[in-house]
């Protein structure tokens, strides 16, 4: 076992965007800081879900770093969302430009951090038997970043081959030739099916519940409309702050219920040819009013009968639920891959899937046989990897125990009983309802100003107070309580995993969010203990 012999400023966990900017944030403050990445390079996100078809769902020019301008000027996208093998490629870039890698301890995973309340210091220990001593710890370490695996019976029955989108092998997996299942129907089957079905002899998708599904309009960016972005790069990413999400699509002015059958029409219309996310927000009551909200709905499934010829597929395309209360998936091709003749959609939403086999699997009492089964179901998002670590603060507590009803933290950044921890889009702040680039540098940059605060005062422990944090989770629940968000199994709520506590955890609205943590840094830190 080894240990180190310096104590760090800081030992941040994940090699992602957050942890990479974190990194060189803290090098340009003067603190020192390691980073400890599991995968064998950088990208986080990027480098797991190496899928076919993986591909962001927000466009290129947002979401990308705007920390540095002499990145963003040089950096050029090829595509208005990039695909991962390109996102990837960016964040080597970016780890070479600022020569972050010898920083970055790669293919070693944190599996435990304990707080010492006499030294002040975090010990973390490694999967390689390591063990770091820093004042503090900053989990860098991705809202997607744990699967989601069910624990179907027969599962170690089954010969064939298996995959799991969010673990997806380096190597090339070629379906040519084979019979695939893919159970799952999330961005990450939306995506990858239509490449599945292009290769397999057969592919059959197991449907629990369906989604909404908006076209990505994907292709080339024209360099002159990339040229003029750049030239004025500022005025894109300041408006983008001023919406919800962090992401530059029109402000809704409109009310739905205010308006004519045509006139909604109209703008269904406009923002579905804008494709995206922009679908999130058509009107002001889209995600407030559930009658505003059926009328979103109702124009989505017109589309999937238009685009799926036989019309008992189309209807059990078709989702029931609330538009964009799950993350709507944004597409290119998936529907029309259900015209194809090798491809069949099973509904499993009674059954389930009742067993895997030696050969295949069971659902609704039928015998399927695969080559390969793709696991496209998800993650156990935003607190999965994190309390996958055995994370122990003051009084021996582990945070385990402290978010056995739910996660609760202070502004999603520091957590009571956990002195000197830091979450970068953290339960409880904006995150994954947001363009997670922004997200994560606005909490670099609210975490590196709270360190050189502390140092500049002497503080040596900073906690978030018990009270403030009270607050903090009733604020959050109080903002979704208003809106449509809570209202179905989405994992956002913690609803994808059996026995996860349901809980709303990212806070809704990028703006004022941004606004508070300012103000609250401007003001002394209101809400932290800092000793
Ligand atoms: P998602 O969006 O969580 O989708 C997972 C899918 O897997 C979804 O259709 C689930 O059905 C299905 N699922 C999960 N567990 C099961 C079981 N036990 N049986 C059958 N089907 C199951 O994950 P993705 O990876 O697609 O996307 C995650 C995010 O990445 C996405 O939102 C983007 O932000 C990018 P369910 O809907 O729960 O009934």
């Amino acid at each position: 076992m080894a240990t180190t012999d310096k104590t760090l400023d800081a030992v941040i966990v994940g090699a992602g965007f957050a942890g990479m900017y974190m990194l060189h944030r803290l090098r340009t403050l003067g603190f020192s800081a390691r980073v400890y990445e599991r995968g064998t390079d950088v990208g986080g996100t990027w480098y797991w879900n190496r899928y076919p078809g993986a591909r962001c769902d927000v466009e290129s020019m947002q979401y990308s770093y705007q920390f540095d301008n002499r990145l963003q000027q040089d950096w050029t996208w090829t595509e208005r969302y990039a695909a991962q093998p390109e996102l990837l490629a960016y964040a080597a870039h970016v780890a070479d430009r600022f020569d972050l890698k010898r920083d970055i301890v790669f293919s070693t995973a944190i599996t435990a951090a304990r707080y010492d309340e006499t030294s002040r210091q975090w010990t973390v220990s490694t999967d390689r038997g390591d063990r770091i001593v820093a004042r503090t710890v900053i989990m860098a370490t991705g809202c997607l970043s744990s699967t989601n695996e069910p624990t179907f019976p027969g599962r170690d029955a089954y010969r064939g081959k298996v995959y799991h989108t969010g673990r997806w092998p380096k190597e090339h997996v070629d379906f040519s030739g084979l019979r695939v299942g893919v159970i799952g129907t999330g961005s990450s089957a939306v995506q990858s099916i239509p490449h599945i079905a292009q290769a397999a002899k057969h592919l059959t998708v197991f449907q629990r519940t369906a989604n909404y599904i908006t076209p990505a309009h994907n292709g080339p960016i024209d360099a002159a409309r990339q040229a003029a972005i750049k030239a004025d790069y500022a005025t894109l990413r300041a408006r983008a702050k001023t919406t919800r999400n962090g992401i530059d699509y029109p402000i809704p002015t409109q009310a739905a219920l205010e308006l004519s059958a045509e006139e909604r029409a109209r703008h269904y219309e406009a923002r579905y040819a804008l494709g995206g996310l922009a679908f999130n927000g058509v009107f002001t009551d889209q995600l407030i009013d559930s009658r505003a909200n059926e009328l979103a709905g109702d124009f989505l499934r017109a589309k999937i009968r238009e685009l799926v010829k036989d019309p008992a597929t189309a209807d059990l395309l078709s989702p029931r639920t609330v538009v964009g209360c799950k993350r709507l998936c944004v597409d290119t091709g998936y529907y029309e891959t259900f015209n194809r003749d090798n491809v069949a959609l099973v509904d499993i939403s009674q059954s389930g899937i009742e067993t895997l086999t030696a050969t295949g699997l069971v659902a609704g009492g039928k015998a399927y046989d695969f080559d390969a089964i793709v696991f496209a179901t998800g993650f156990d998002a935003m607190t999965g990897t994190l309390l996958r670590m055995d994370i122990t603060g003051r009084h021996g507590q582990s945070l385990r125990a402290a978010w056995a009803e739910g996660p609760k933290t202070y502004l999603g950044l520091l957590v009571a009983g956990f002195p000197n921890l830091f979450l970068i889009t953290g339960p409880g702040s904006p995150s994954v309802l947001t363009n997670m680039l922004p997200s994560i540098e606005q909490h670099v940059e609210w975490i590196g100003q709270c360190l050189a605060d502390a140092r500049d005062t002497g503080a040596t422990a900073i906690e978030a107070e018990p009270a403030a944090q009270e607050a903090w989770v009733a604020r959050v629940n109080e903002i979704a309580g208003g809106t449509l968000f809570p209202n179905c199994n989405s994992w956002y709520l913690g609803a994808n995993v059996p026995g996860k506590p349901r809980v709303f955890m990212p806070y809704i609205g990028f703006p004022s969010y941004v606004e508070q943590c300012a103000a609250i840094a401007a003001s002394g830190y209101p809400g932290l203990s800092r000793t």
